[in-house]
């Protein structure tokens, strides 16, 4: 017993700290020994966490050259360059997961619910038709019969993470999908709705099927821009390759429907390695630039055997809006560089004309973008110009810091505008288009509202870039206007008139292309589809944005 405590007490004393405070050497060793043991602990800790990570990325790039192993099995024989284009899907729940309010959260389910509910409707009762007439309950087909809807559809169900809905339509795309109708498309609708689908959804799936339809339906449309000016005919036949303007343009070609194809057939060349597509929708640029004016403001009627221009309305509304849009946005899709430095100029000359159509109403001052025709202005503004606010706030930050902050006023300006179309209305939807009146302010002219998107588009931009969550708002009383007067049973319909609110026939593909996913954005994190790796075509299809080569430059494609 004695030999035990005496023991104890021998081993306690180590602990008392005064047995140091005596002995200054066995304090200092003591003090050596903890920083030596806690930096091996630390240490270890770090080897470990880098490890992990290693070890994650690892597993993730295992899982991709699966994949692709996977898809090099199923696909034999296709006709895209294979090894080369292959794309590593985007996991947008990944972004999603940053937490976000939850008022935003519960909005963006609310918008994903009303995808649910249009897109079930249409799978119920138009499955691959073109487009769903939810009243009737039947589908139609208002583009030729390529299932503009299912195809419009797809990446917005993607990003909304309806992962089942997405895997059948990419299953309709793979096994029903066929272009070979002898049906006078156009070229326009076809490229923004089904090239720009199809090759957005194959920018964010990396599922080569989308590649390969994208490549089969630009091919048919491709001979459209055999010209003698090379400026496109605006329908080809998609099986005899036949092309024409319509009788009513009196021969002539429609500017937006020829100045949009830029953004889909860059990302085609970019995605195949076929300079073809790029050449032929690049050159329409160059054409127009030759005799570009002044102020940058095109008619919208263009001569296809000359190349110029005639004596017609200019406006930022229908048959001019995109082309201007696009110039900007080919800009940005080639990475601002020397290459597409003319794009940016050219849209620097046309916002300088479009700051000659702005004006004022009387007596609330709001700002709108006027028409014109030869020398007059006429007082009238399309809700589709609403997409021109969005557009004007993207392209602010190219400017110096002056002119940024003008045009970026201007942008939110006109978006009080846009947003006031809606408020000024008995459903709060807006009409199609609006005169403005001194002493009046605006009244509407045509009344009907086929649930376009442009003003949530630039509601989108404006968050995005402002950070301003008065967008948001105004977006949510937008959405909750749809939800109270164009949810109908079997999907969404438009308004025969934005006052009565009686209600038409028609869910327009757009709808579920663009309206939903904008809305969508609005109240998701920044991260999800940013705006520095994406760009939107004007059907609201974000292509990735990859290098961009000067021509003759190496033209492989540079996605992996
Ligand atoms: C869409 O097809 C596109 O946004 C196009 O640029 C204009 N018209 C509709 C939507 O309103």
């Amino acid at each position: 017993m004695a030999r035990t405590r005496s023991s104890s007490s021998i081993l306690l004393r180590y602990f008392n700290p005064a047995y140091y405070l005596k002995r200054p050497t066995r304090l200092a060793l003591l003090f050596i020994a903890f920083v030596f043991v806690s930096f091996i602990v630390w240490d270890r800790q770090t080897l470990v966490r880098e490890h992990e990570e290693e070890i994650l990325m690892l597993k993730e790039e295992v899982e991709h050259l699966q994949i692709e192993l996977e898809e090099l099995k199923h696909e034999g024989g296709v006709s895209v360059e294979k090894t080369n284009t292959r794309r590593k899907r985007v996991d947008i729940a990944k972004t999603d997961s940053i937490s976000t309010d939850p008022i935003e959260a519960q909005r963006r389910e609310k918008v994903k619910d009303a995808m649910l509910h249009a897109w079930t409707s249409y799978e119920k009762y138009a499955w691959g038709r073109d487009e769903l007439q939810p009243q009737s309950k039947n589908g139609v087909d208002s583009f030729g019969g390529l299932g503009a809807t299912l195809i419009d559809s797809l990446d917005t169900l993607y990003i909304m993470g309806l992962d089942e809905q997405f895997q059948r339509a990419k299953e309709w795309v793979e096994n029903s999908l066929d272009f070979n109708k002898s049906y006078d498309a156009s070229v326009f609708e076809t490229t923004i709705r089904v090239v720009g689908g199809l090759l957005s959804a194959y920018d964010l799936s990396g599922d080569n099927v989308f590649l390969e339809k994208a490549k089969d339906i630009a091919d048919r449309l491709l001979p459209a821009w055999n010209t003698p000016s090379g400026i496109p005919y605006n329908f080809i036949n998609l099986v005899h390759g036949n092309a024409h303007n319509p009788g009513w343009t009196g021969g002539d070609s429609i500017l937006a429907d020829s100045g949009t194809e830029q953004l889909e057939f860059i990302a085609l060349t970019q995605r195949t390695g076929d300079p073809k597509y790029q050449e032929k929708v690049e050159n329409v640029i160059l054409v127009l630039n030759k005799t570009f004016p002044a102020d940058g403001l095109l008619p919208i009627y263009i001569n296809p055997h000359r190349g110029t221009t005639s004596h017609s309305t200019i406006t930022f509304g229908a048959m001019g809006d995109s082309f201007y849009e696009y110039l900007l946005k080919v800009w940005i899709q080639g990475n601002k560089t020397e290459v597409v430095k003319h794009y940016r100029e050219m849209w620097e000359t046309s916002m300088e004309g479009l700051l000659s159509l702005v004006r004022k109403t009387a007596p609330s001052s709001f700002t709108y973008i006027s028409e014109k025709i030869g020398n007059s202005l006429i007082d009238k503004m399309d809700e589709l110009a609403c997409f021109a606010p969005g557009m004007i706030a993207l392209g602010s930050s190219g400017y110096g810091p002056d002119d940024s902050t003008k045009f970026l006023q201007l942008a939110e300006e006109l978006a009080f505008t846009c947003y006031n179309f809606y408020q000024s209305t008995t459903t709060k939807l807006a009409g199609e288009n609006y005169f403005f009146h001194s002493g009046q302010d605006m009244t509407v002219g045509t009344s009907w509202n086929i649930l376009r998107p442009e003003t949530v588009e630039s509601l989108f931009y404006l968050w995005r870039l402002t950070g301003n969550k008065t967008y948001q708002e105004w977006g949510w009383n937008i959405f909750q206007a749809f939800e109270k007067n164009s949810r109908v049973e079997s999907g969404y319909v438009g308004l025969k008139d934005v006052n009565t609110g009686v209600k038409d026939n028609m869910m327009q593909s757009f709808f579920l292309a663009e309206t939903l996913k904008y809305l969508y954005l609005l109240f998701s994190p920044p991260s999800v589809i940013s705006l520095d790796e994406w760009v939107f075509n004007t059907e609201a299809h974000p292509l990735k944005i990859v290098p961009r080569f000067a021509p003759g430059e190496e033209r492989k494609p540079r996605i992996r």
